[in-house]
């Protein structure tokens, strides 16, 4: 047993997903979350507790009152309904009962004023959430002067890092990870930020622009949430060159 590990864990939420999209609420529907995020958040000390998909919407603020933080984990594409768009050719899988159950969590979560971080689908969900909007596909994306960069990983297993980020100076993230200016980080993402919400500020970027990063920019707003395109819930193993630990330990600052 570590000697140095605190008393106090926090109760960290994971939002959970439903296996069945195609029977809606079925008897063959089961709940699940991907194992990677309750490992890292034990890893980092926390106490985490996966969140089913509720109907109920009311329920959300009551969850919520337990915790002490929250994930919003990966998974489908967020409906364009949300953001105000029609689906383009390109938009995956989306699940609207779980938009629905999600935003009311947050916005429990918001209200309670609990530390929020958002992955992949949770960070794109959080951007459209406070007015922000997405490509519905990479395709989309206008690749500027940078060159393209690969985003979702064809090649290797998501605990290898596959891109590099440059790492805004003043951040969370570069606060996470002792000032370093790059982080290498798996990728697997189809869809990409593409107005911020006036609320964030990003805070990390791939070679061809792609916002891999965000937190609440402090000027605009008092939230407490931090976002991340990459996966680095399947980085955390002790002897990853990436450890992306580091973000998991964000809760502790709260
Ligand atoms: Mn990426």
């Amino acid at each position: 047993m570590n000697k140095k590990a605190p008393i106090h864990k926090r109760l960290i939420g994971v939002t959970g997903n439903h296996n069945a999209l195609e029977h809606d609420w079925d008897e063959f529907m089961r709940d699940y979350s991907p194992h990677g995020y309750s490992a890292s958040l034990t890893k980092a000390r926390h106490m985490p507790i996966i969140i089913p998909l509720q109907k109920d919407l009311s329920l959300a603020e009551q969850y919520v009152a337990h915790l002490d933080g929250i994930v919003f984990t990966g998974g489908q594409d967020v409906s364009p309904l949300l953001y105000g768009r029609e689906p383009s050719p390109k938009l995956r899988n989306v699940y609207p009962p779980r938009d629905r159950w999600e935003r009311a969590l947050f916005e429990a979560a918001v209200k309670k004023d609990i530390p929020i971080l958002g992955i992949c689908r949770g960070f794109q969900l959080i951007n459209i959430l406070l007015n922000g909007t997405v490509y519905q596909d990479l395709s989309e994306y206008p690749v500027g002067q940078a060159s393209a960069v690969q985003h979702i990983q064809e090649w290797g297993r998501m605990q290898y890092p596959h891109h590099s980020v440059n790492v805004e100076k003043d951040s969370i993230l570069a606060n996470l990870f002792d000032g370093k200016k790059a982080l290498y980080v798996n990728t697997y993402h189809h869809q990409v930020i593409e107005d911020l919400s006036p609320s964030l500020k990003a805070t990390a970027w791939a070679d061809d622009g792609v916002i891999e990063a965000f937190e609440v920019d402090t000027r605009k707003s008092s939230y407490k949430i931090f976002g991340i395109q990459w996966h680095p819930e399947m980085m955390t193993d002790d002897d990853n060159e990436s450890n992306m630990l580091p973000i998991f330990n964000w809760f502790h600052n709260f």
